[in-house]
């Protein structure tokens, strides 16, 4: 077959495209541009296939309704691997194979794989273009689908090849939908090589190699060579009522709420904050000259949780997804629009495409939506910025009944990093396996850091070292309920309420209540203006309960045992010194 590169290909690229070639046998070779044309192109073919239906023109121009395999349907983190060449560099948060072996049985999975298929060439860039902490990658893949998500998602095309030209640096990723048989089904990463392979899977984070594998995994792994993080946090912009902005970054993990947060819209009763979206899923960042923490958003699109957006909950991405979006896995209405849990109404379709049946969900819970960033009323421009923008907060948080107060804030840096490492929360439909269990997700980055936790702390450690003016450190939940199962916090527009007791918090304007696990806000700090909330709620929302918090250093050391050899010393005084605050 064919290979035509544009002209002024690199080498390099050419014959890794030449490699990937010979042995996956495509019918055709196609260099994607990133043209509106080659969109159009792509779409009307997909549309042909019957793969994408087109949703009402009038309501939802441009919009299309895809469906995946029942059994490709979110992260199957099982399936994913960290082949370092050491199995103790992937660590005991990585599932580990021999770089050989596992590049042995990719092989022998792509074999002839094409064969009938089109091959496309992806060039992307994560980052704005013309800035020093983007960084470049190729995805290879067969799926259009891919193919369509990743040019919302990345600034892909010849623009970005060009700088790979420049360079000869990129990422390589190689993606086959294959069978979609979840016993076929591997995503390899090659981080010292700066290589992905991912088979059997066409959803989300598995396919979208740009994502998760590539701005997470490998990221996370170049960051620490090249002193920055990568991390799976929101970016915002918070404007107070004085005019004064600080940017805030967030992790929580996979649908607990960055995407929420990160389009926030304030409360009628808090008239003159703002808030901006710089992103919602993934943050690099990196120290810079003036001893601040800076932080770009990699991607250009959203990859969003559908279910539970609504015009209350989430007014700014339900207006963005009128149009130019494309819905994976959601419920169909007889008109031919989109529809997920929240939404009022029946659908007429389930999200596999059948008549509905007695019994939702309707929407597969972890349906998506795919939406260039530039639609979100909320964009922030500073999202273009080269050298991005300079933190004032990093939040860290999770999905917790219990125990978790709604906000503290801790110490200091190194304390910021115990509280990052001791993030739990209860998993979601974001992954495959069982919904509502409690794990640990040290820094929501459990099934995305590309190396051994233990090296990440101490990186994390390293880099609150050279920062003269660190962000603050806190953490939130906004998932703590009541015996009978109720959430106790209002939660969405009501975050900010939180979010302005941080602000104040930065600028010196009020002191705090010390407790145990850090600073909390005194009685009455809580802005609570046209709020409802029952006093005895509010005392729930913020009660440390010692025993409790006793009973969880226990479970969080033993979680930690498995780091015990490259557990930074820093960390274990922390530790230490909270188990003592608890004592007294
Ligand atoms: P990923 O894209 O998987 O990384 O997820 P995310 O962290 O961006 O999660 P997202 O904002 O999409 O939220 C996931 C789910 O949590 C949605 O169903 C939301 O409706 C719900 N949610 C978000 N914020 C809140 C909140 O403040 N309170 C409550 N109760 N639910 C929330
Ligand atoms: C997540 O699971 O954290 C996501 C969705 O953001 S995916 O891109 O599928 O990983
Ligand atoms: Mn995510």
């Amino acid at each position: 077959m064919l290979n035509v590169a544009p002209a002024g290909t690199h080498s390099a690229l050419i014959s890794w495209v030449d490699d990937v070639a010979a042995l996956t046998q495509p019918d055709r070779i196609v260099w994607c541009q990133g043209t509106d044309e080659e969109r159009h192109a792509l779409t009307d073919q997909l549309v042909q296939s019957g793969e994408f239906k087109p949703l009402n023109p009038a309501t939802y121009p441009h919009s299309y309704w895809y469906k995946s395999d029942p059994k490709d349907v979110a992260r199957t983190e099982h399936l994913t691997f960290v082949c370092t060449n050491a199995q103790a560099d992937a660590g005991p948060n990585n599932v580990w194979m021999e770089p050989a072996a596992a590049k042995s049985k990719m092989s022998a999975l792509f074999a002839g794989c094409m064969r009938g298929r089109t091959l496309y060439v992806v060039p992307y860039c994560m980052g704005p273009l013309n800035s020093p902490l983007s960084r470049y990658g190729v995805e290879i893949t067969d799926s259009a689908y891919v193919v369509l998500n990743m040019r919302i998602m990345t600034r892909m095309g010849l623009d970005a090849l060009r700088k790979i030209n420049d360079s000869g640096q990129f990422v390589r990723g190689l993606h086959s939908t294959g069978d979609l048989n979840p016993d076929r089904r591997f995503i390899m990463h090659f981080p010292e090589e700066r290589l992905i392979m991912s088979f059997g899977s066409g959803y989300g984070g598995n396919a979208l190699l740009g994502k998760k594998c590539h701005a997470l995994r490998i990221a996370s792994f170049q960051g620490r060579e090249e002193g920055w993080l990568a991390e799976h946090m929101l970016l915002l912009g918070l404007t107070s009522p004085t005019g004064q902005t600080h940017y805030v970054a967030a992790a929580f993990p996979s649908a607990c709420g960055k995407t929420n947060l990160a389009m926030l819209l304030p409360p009628e009763s808090m008239p003159g904050w703002k808030v901006t979206t710089i992103g919602d899923d993934i943050a690099w960042l990196q120290p810079g000259p003036d001893g601040r923490l800076w932080a770009i958003n990699p991607e250009a699109g959203y990859f969003g949780v559908a279910p539970g957006t609504t015009e209350k909950t989430n007014r700014n991405a339900f207006k963005m997804v009128q149009g130019n979006t494309i819905f994976t896995n959601v419920a169909l209405t007889e008109n031919q629009e989109p529809w997920w849990e929240g939404l009022p109404g029946k659908p007429a379709l389930d999200w596999q495409g059948n008549p509905i049946g007695e019994k939702g969900p309707y929407a597969h819970p972890n349906a998506r939506f795919t939406v260039d960033a530039k639609h979100n009323p909320s964009y922030g421009i500073e999202a273009e910025d080269p050298n991005g923008v300079p933190l004032s907060a990093i939040i860290f948080g999770g999905r917790r009944a219990s125990l978790a107060p709604l906000v503290y804030e801790a110490r200091d840096w190194n304390h910021g990093v115990l509280v990052g490492a001791s993030v739990a929360s209860e998993t979601t439909a974001a992954i495959t396996g069982q919904v509502g269990v409690l794990r640990r997700d040290p820094m929501a980055m459990k099934p995305f850091c590309g190396y051994h936790f233990g090296d990440y702390w101490q990186h994390w450690i390293n880099i609150g070292q050279q920062l003269t003016n660190p962000p603050k450190i806190f953490h939130v939940n906004w998932f703590r309920q009541s015996p009978q199962g109720q959430f106790l916090w209002p939660g969405f527009g009501d975050n900010l309420r939180v979010l302005e007791w941080m602000i104040k918090r930065i600028e010196r304007q009020i002191d705090a209540h010390d407790t145990p696990i850090g600073a909390m806000p005194k009685a009455g700090d809580l802005n609570r203006h046209g709020l409802q909330l029952d006093e005895a709620v509010l005392t729930e929302l913020l009660r440390v309960d010692r025993d409790a918090w006793q009973a969880e250093m226990v479970a969080l050391e033993e979680d930690l045992k498995p780091y015990s050899d490259r557990l930074p010393s820093v960390l274990r005084q922390e530790i230490d010194a909270l188990k003592n605050r608890l004592r007294h």
